[in-house]
């Protein structure tokens, strides 16, 4: 083949030190397919002898048309993007599997329940709401927790979120609020944050969504990580048995370390120093060989119960507490692999709630079946073509047959004469026939009556599991939702809607409303909202839906932050990451250079960051581990500064050593340390220490965030 024409002049490339950065064809530094690598070729296979200059008349001439290779990767380029996800747009996946624990034959047929240790492949998609696909992973905001089961009798996907309810009864209603939450469309901001005018007029006039205000407003939209969240399916669903007996079932995941929640403030300081922070998080965690892992739940209810529950079980605004009707753990998921392509899997996921098989039935939840429609619409629009089911991360893994054919990027047509049935071919030729026995029965439900819009009137107590909600909080975390609300009302710019919002407060409680106005400047509350139906006191906390109550005691699957300087003793951090080890935690050191420090012992210790890319913010607990001279010269850096003011306003554990008291007398913490504060100094106290960062937070610090 010609080689492409090779300018010889002005292209020899620019010489700093003795790095020469070449400019020109690439050819005295690029490495050849003579020297062992794959021979690079353009999508149509040809060979590729020159991709470092386009094909030009003369060397400082004009680009020739006739240079395909260019045009080819060029429009390739141009085309690379796929409109993002409507909501859920940022979102990060992972691939793993599903493993039942024993068979749940006597209230599903659905195949993956059905034998002990039977494991299914899973794809799960953790996501953001309201942000776009760029936007920070700690916005508040409802996660998205979207589970796809390739099943042997078909894919199931739950599409569920992070909390247990939803803003709204009905579909048609949700193109409004997520215009609402989204940014404004005059001005493309806020983006990824609710606390705007539009948001908060459309919650103020959908008392509907009160309940899951409450949700949004507590820490539950602020995780530590996926890794620390629950997953619900929010609406009620259906198991059906061989026998065709059917019994509702809500959906729930618990993860196996625990719930945790980062605070406002830190919230606001990770999406600065690593807007990537649980991306980052899930990556690590899998790449290291610490595979999350979720347990899957079962609420089931009969008729009989969901005739005599309090609220109706069809209004996905209301969840059944646990207490009432606790939760089946029925089997675990864990992720342990992550996706080779971020765009071909994770980006072309295509989730659908109405991907259910055989023992897995809807109910009449009016917005479970609005997205039975919406979810199928937006594939097309997004993938681009009715055959999305090719790509192999959408594509079943059980056999698959039927007459579907041709399509934009048809990868599988049937083969063969038969393209329809009935047909009188035979055999194998004849194609695929269906089965009574084996194929999808949608359960027999009665429905009558008259055609309407209508809500019932069972869906009309808006206030009452709000206030269920609220009063199963502890303190602290009611304070984090007062906190939220003063924040995300301040933001609002419209006095009337502040006021609006403060009278739907006040039906779900006095006091609750007060402290909100409070913290607004509000000195008077106006008139409480009139509700459709008068609020229920006599709802029984429920500590299920709090995450302080229920603690998990161990560090395990955290992170420690140590702060380290010249001077620093190594057997004490070797002590330190050893009983990290131990604790299934992680330790990474920080230090004024990522160089490193030369320790008390002459050795040197190589940190994993520089302290202005490694803040307290993105630790769960810290240690500041320094000698007597290298303290010094923590005092005259900020970002060593904000690391321990941080440290403590956020609650969190701090270790150190003698030398440090330098520093927190520098940055004005009190001359009497709390408990918060634990010294260091020998391997037996670092194990102490680890044991002590299980309570995750020293919270009885009266000036913290
Ligand atoms: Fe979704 N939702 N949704 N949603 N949803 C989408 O589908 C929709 C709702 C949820 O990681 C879209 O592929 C309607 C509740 C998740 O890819 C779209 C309604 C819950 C994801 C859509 C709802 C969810 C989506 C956008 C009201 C929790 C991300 C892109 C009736 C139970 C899945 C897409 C992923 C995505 C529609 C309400 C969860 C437009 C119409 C309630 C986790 O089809």
């Amino acid at each position: 083949m010609a080689r492409a024409p090779r300018a010889t002049r002005g292209n020899k490339g620019v010489v700093y030190g003795d790095q020469q950065i070449v400019r020109g064809t690439g050819g005295e530094t690029n490495q050849r397919a003579e020297e062992g690598y794959d021979l690079l070729t353009d999508a149509q296979g040809h060979p590729v002898a020159d991709d470092q200059n386009t094909l030009r008349q003369g060397v400082r001439g004009p680009a020739l048309i006739e240079d395909s290779h260019f045009r080819e990767k060029i429009f390739h380029f141009d085309h690379e993007r796929i409109p993002e996800r409507v909501v859920h747009a940022r979102g990060y996946g992972a691939h793993g599997y599903f493993e039942n624990y024993t068979s749940q034959a006597d209230l599903t047929r659905a195949d993956l329940f059905q034998r002990e240790g039977e494991r299914t492949p899973v794809f799960v998609r953790f996501s953001t709401v309201a942000g776009n696909k760029g936007s920070s992973d700690l916005a508040r905001d409802v996660r998205g927790f979207a589970v796809k089961f390739y099943t042997q009798e078909g894919n199931w996907d739950l599409v569920g979120n992070n909390i247990p309810v939803f803003f709204i009864q009905d579909a048609i209603k949700f193109p409004d609020i997520i215009h609402a939450a989204k940014q404004e469309p005059d001005k493309e901001f806020p983006q990824a944050a609710t606390a705007h005018d539009n948001f908060w007029d459309f919650i103020s006039l959908t008392p509907e969504s009160m309940h899951m205000v409450m949700w949004i407003m507590s820490d539950r939209t602020l995780p530590r990580s996926f890794r620390f969240m629950e997953g619900f399916g929010v609406h009620t669903f259906r198991l059906v048995n061989a026998k065709g007996k059917s019994t509702f079932v809500k959906f729930h995941w618990k993860p196996k370390l625990g719930v945790q929640s980062v605070i406002w403030n830190e919230a606001v300081k990770i999406n600065g120093a690593d807007p990537d922070f649980h991306r980052r998080d899930l990556w690590n965690a899998i790449q290291t060989g610490n595979f999350p892992e979720w347990e899957l739940g079962f609420q089931t209810f009969d008729e009989e119960f969901a005739a005599n529950f309090d609220f109706d079980v069809l209004d996905p605004t209301k969840l059944i507490p646990e207490e009432i009707l606790p939760v089946q753990l029925v089997g675990r998921m864990v992720l342990d692999r992550m996706p080779e392509n971020f765009f071909v899997e994770t980006e072309q996921v295509a989730f659908m709630t109405q991907n259910v098989v055989p023992g897995i039935d809807f109910s009449n939840d009016p917005l479970l079946q609005g997205r039975n429609f919406s979810y199928l619409d937006t594939q097309l629009k997004r993938l681009g073509g009715p055959n999305f089911t090719h790509l192999p991360i959408n594509a079943p893994k059980c056999p698959m047959h039927n007459f579907q054919q041709d399509g934009h990027m048809a990868f599988h047509n049937p083969a063969g004469r038969a393209n329809y049935e009935p047909n009188s071919w035979g055999g194998k030729i004849g194609g695929p026939r269906e089965s009574v026995e084996r194929g999808f029965q949608t359960l027999a439900v009665e429905a009558d009556g008259p055609k309407v819009r209508q809500r019932p009137d069972t869906f009309a107590d808006h206030y009452s599991q709000a206030r269920q909600f609220l009063i199963s909080q502890s303190p602290i975390e009611q304070q984090h939702m007062t906190d939220a609300l003063v924040f995300e009302l301040s933001k609002v710019e419209v006095p009337t809607i502040r006021l609006r919002m403060l009278g739907h407060l006040r039906n779900i409680d006095e006091a609750f409303a007060q402290s909100v106005a409070d913290g607004l400047g509000i000195a008077e509350l106006p008139p409480a909202a009139t509700p459709a139906v008068a609020t229920r006191n006599d709802l029984a906390a429920s500590d299920a839906l709090s995450i302080l109550k229920n603690p998990v005691g161990t560090f395990a699957g955290r992170k420690l932050g140590v702060l380290i300087t010249d001077g620093v003793d190594a057997k004490l951090v070797d002590a330190l990451k050893a009983a990290i080890d131990a604790a299934g935690a992680v330790m990474e050191l920080v230090a004024p250079m990522v160089g490193g420090v030369v320790a008390s012992d002459g050795t040197r210790i190589v940190a994993h960051h520089k302290i202005d890319g490694a803040p307290s913010v993105v630790f769960d607990a810290v240690a500041i581990l320094v000698g007597d001279e290298g303290v010094l010269s923590l005092l005259k850096l900020p970002p060593a500064r904000d690391f321990v003011t941080d440290a403590y306003a956020h609650y969190k554990f701090v270790g150190f050593t003698d030398p440090a008291a330098k520093l927190f007398a520098r940055v004005g913490l009190p001359d009497d340390l709390d408990d918060g504060f634990v010294p260091l100094k020998t391997a037996r106290d670092a194990k102490t220490f680890v044991t002590t960062l299980g309570q995750m937070r020293f919270w009885d610090r009266p000036d913290g965030a």
